[in-house]
């Protein structure tokens, strides 16, 4: 199967190229990815609830710290995955002992690219967001700290919490008449839960912009954006680790670092596809709510339960619109027909529009079943009609490391999809 969906060398080239740029470059970075290469490992079908056996080896791995794995999906039986040379000795052997099979995708990452610059607009925030780099955590709050001011009349923001090691998480609400929004119903929105997937923050501050330059549609529905969940994540894969994807608490009982806030969510916490092991990536946490990035998503959306109508977090990469529940394949969502016709509706609107193809289906189905994430809690506890994360752009060919040139074109997606969204509320 790995075979079949190999992509060009030249493809794996450019991804190369832009790991090494992103992770090689930065002063004092802890984790070298040079000698790295990466894989499509096979993982064995399986039906119902249980998890394949391959992907939990690959998992109990990356928590010892030599491979990370990127991306998993039921629908392709593949993880790829990124190998350190002792991963990739000990996956050899386990693959010479018939244990599992891998295709190579990504050769040798080489020595290159060490005296390349990052943008230099980390140093000169500016109001403007930029669809055409990444912005810094830096540049985001740069830009938050400005937006109210600009637009009185219609922007408020607020900071619902603090980071573990301390960055503020904004909240923007935006409406026609900010002062009276009583009657309104709520469109829910957030990006940047995991810190890796940078094209997930850019997406939601498109979608500010573009409700910026649209009275029309902020007229009867209030809009709140919480664009950037994990500044601690975010920042640390630009100083650090370019693929980390937790946010950065510390454990007492560890020194592995981390909790993945997609698993910390109050309901069902602690289900499949979760791990008790703070070195694992998929660490559901201390206990659910036990991280101060998911509370703060927690305290700003309470207050407005029965307003809410529609939730939407975005995260990359695999061009999905998943519904819940994810955090099992046996028990079906009530409203599953109201969401999967809805899901539909907004991959149909992204094809007509930017000519993206995005799949749509069940989180659980689609991917493997993974409890504790925040689609399924606002679905749930806020008992949100609509609620999706959207997995942004690509298939696979760049994976995290998007292109800066495609930003546009993704963030242009997600936005057709809840624009969309909101004519069905
Ligand atoms: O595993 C996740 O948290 C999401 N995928 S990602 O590759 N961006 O990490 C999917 C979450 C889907 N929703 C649920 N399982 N509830
Ligand atoms: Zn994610």
């Amino acid at each position: 199967m790995g075979r079949s969906r190999r992509v060009s060398s030249v493809a794996y080239l450019k991804l190369l190229m832009s790991l090494m740029l992103f992770v090689g470059i930065s002063e004092g970075s802890s984790l070298d990815y040079e000698r790295w290469k990466v894989l499509a490992v096979n993982l064995e079908k399986v039906s119902g609830d249980s998890y394949p056996p391959t992907l939990s080896k690959l998992q109990d791995m990356e928590a010892e710290g030599y491979l990370v794995v990127l991306s998993a999906s039921k629908t392709k039986g593949i993880a790829e995955v990124a190998v350190s040379s002792k991963a990739l000795e000990d996956l050899t052997k386990m693959q010479d002992d018939g244990l599992l099979t891998f295709d190579l995708l990504l050769n040798s990452l080489g020595k290159i690219l060490d005296s390349e610059e990052r943008d230099a607009g980390e140093n000169l925030p500016r109001v403007l967001a930029t669809f055409t780099s990444y912005m810094t955590f830096n540049h985001m709050s740069f830009y938050l700290e400005c937006l109210q001011a600009q637009y009185p009349q219609r922007i408020r923001v607020d900071r619902p919490g603090r980071s573990f090691e301390n960055r503020t998480i904004y909240r923007v609400r935006m409406t026609n008449n900010i002062t009276n929004t009583v009657q309104k119903k709520v469109v829910f929105v957030d990006g940047g839960i995991h810190a890796r997937e940078w094209v997930s923050p850019a997406a939601a501050f498109y979608v500010i912009e573009t409700l910026i330059a649209n009275t029309a549609l902020t007229e009867n529905i209030e809009w709140q954006i919480m664009p950037m969940l994990n500044p601690d994540g975010y920042d640390y894969t630009w100083s650090n680790d370019r693929l980390w994807l937790k946010n950065r608490s510390k454990s007492p009982s560890s020194t592995c670092v981390g909790v993945d806030l997609n698993r910390n969510f109050g309901f069902q916490w602690g289900g499949l596809g979760t791990s008790s092991s703070p070195c694992s990536s998929i660490y559901k946490g201390a206990s659910a709510f036990s991280e101060p990035e998911s509370r703060a998503l927690r305290n700003a959306m309470l207050p407005l339960k029965g307003k809410v109508k529609a939730y939407i977090t975005f995260h990359s990469y695999g061009q999905y619109i998943l519904y819940p529940w994810g955090y099992s394949t046996q028990v079906q969502h009530p409203l599953t027909a109201t969401m999967d016709t809805a899901a539909k509706a907004m991959a149909a609107q992204i094809k007509n529009t930017t000519l993206a193809v995005y799949s749509v289906g069940n989180s659980a189905a689609v991917y493997y079943p993974a409890a504790g994430a925040s689609d399924d809690w606002a679905a749930n506890a806020m008992n949100i009609t609509h609620s999706y994360t959207i997995e942004l752009r690509d298939k696979g060919t760049y994976g995290f490391i998007l292109p800066e040139s495609k930003i546009l074109p993704t963030v242009r997606d997600a936005w057709e999809a809840v624009k969309l969204l909101a004519t069905l509320v």
